[in-house]
């Protein structure tokens, strides 16, 4: 069996740590007895540069024959951080139909969280982020740009389908787990597409009646994401709530560096993309440092997806076994000083 994988490593460090990740998947994925067929896309903010565009228009009929995408980074200090958004990952996000986005922050054992009192095991818990919607739809505009009188308005989509198919995934999840789901909104000021959510989640709600659930407002999630982590299990919230809200949890597990993410096409209809939940981080490029622990953790995502269990175990015991050895190299993000490719060699040691 041979997979297509579409590899799009994109800006900054993203090529850096995707291509020091796909040796590794390649032996992973001979361990387990399939093959890994790579088509790499040299698509981002260069391209914008050269060309006027991150990716060709016939992007998406591109990557549409792959079995999942795996993505590095997008941005660039010289290029507007909208441009290079709504230039690529957004639109294969929503052209796939890719509504759930799946954030797991955990903190493992040889990890130090800044939260003080905090061990291995402690914090473990996962945000499904509704991801072609919500206040990322592209709805509104700029008129009168420059004048005094400007007016901009931008505007958030929330259908009953999209929020029903995040909120389903969240409540599976849940039950899968056998713990809480917390639905966060900011259903006191926004009183239209938020209680809608609300209303969409007691809706499905009846369809789990064991699932206990929690509702938050997002400035308090934020807060208690911080003071008591340890009491979270599944959370969701829409696309911008989600975005920030897994920035936090990738903190108080230690470090951006570690934290994986799924975008995932529920009815396998389009492929799904799995990246670093990072950015492009310009501070650090070609330094040949970046943490590559969070590619290969969304790799392990993407594994799991197209049907490799036994290869995503592997990977993640091998993060778990580095992870835990004091000895092992680890990058700067992690205290350590070793490179970008240690890291990816000594985790092939593990795997
Ligand atoms: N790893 C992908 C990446 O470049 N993320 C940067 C970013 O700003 N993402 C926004 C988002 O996930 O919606």
């Amino acid at each position: 069996m041979a997979y297509q994988i579409a590899t799009i490593p994109g800006d900054g460090i993203g090529p850096e740590v995707v291509d020091a990740t796909l040796p590794l998947l390649e032996d992973v994925a001979d361990a387990e007895g399939f093959a890994l067929e790579f088509d790499r896309y040299d698509w981002g903010t260069e391209r914008y540069v050269e060309r006027g565009s991150m990716m060709p228009d016939d992007a998406l009929a591109t990557l549409e024959g792959s079995d999942a995408i795996l993505l590095g980074a997008v941005g660039h200090p010289d290029v507007p951080d909208h441009v290079t958004l709504h230039g690529l990952l957004l639109p294969i996000r929503k052209g796939f139909n890719q509504q759930v986005c799946e954030r797991p922050s955990v903190l493992y054992e040889g990890v130090e969280s800044p939260l003080r009192g905090y061990g291995p095991g402690d914090i473990d818990f996962v945000v499904f982020r509704e991801n072609t919607e919500g206040e990322y739809s592209d709805a509104g505009g700029r008129v009168h740009e420059g004048f005094d009188h400007e007016v901009a308005i931008q505007s958030a989509v929330y259908t009953r389908e999209g929020t029903e198919a995040i909120v389903r995934a969240a409540f599976e999840a849940a039950t899968e787990r056998e713990g809480t789901l917390t639905s966060v909104t900011k259903s006191n000021a926004q009183a239209y597409g938020m209680t809608f959510w609300d209303d969409v989640v007691a809706d499905v709600a009846t369809d789990y009646p064991d699932v206990e659930l929690e509702e938050l407002l997002v400035d308090a999630a934020s807060m208690d994401l911080v003071r008591r982590p340890e009491e979270f299990d599944v959370l969701v919230a829409s696309n911008l709530f989600g975005d920030i809200l897994t920035d936090v949890g990738a903190i108080v597990t230690g470090s951006m560096g570690l934290a994986p993410s799924g975008n995932v096409n529920v009815e396998g209809e389009y492929p799904s993309m799995f990246e670093p939940v990072h950015g492009s981080a310009p501070d650090i490029t070609s330094e040949g440092i970046a943490n590559p622990i969070a590619t290969v953790l969304s790799a392990a995502m993407l594994f799991e997806n197209v049907g490799e269990p036994a290869a995503a175990r592997r990977l993640e015991t091998a993060v778990e076994s580095l992870l835990a050895d004091e000895s092992a190299p680890r990058t700067p993000d992690l205290g350590g000083d070793a490179t970008t490719a240690a890291v990816v060699a000594a985790l092939g040691e593990r795997a």
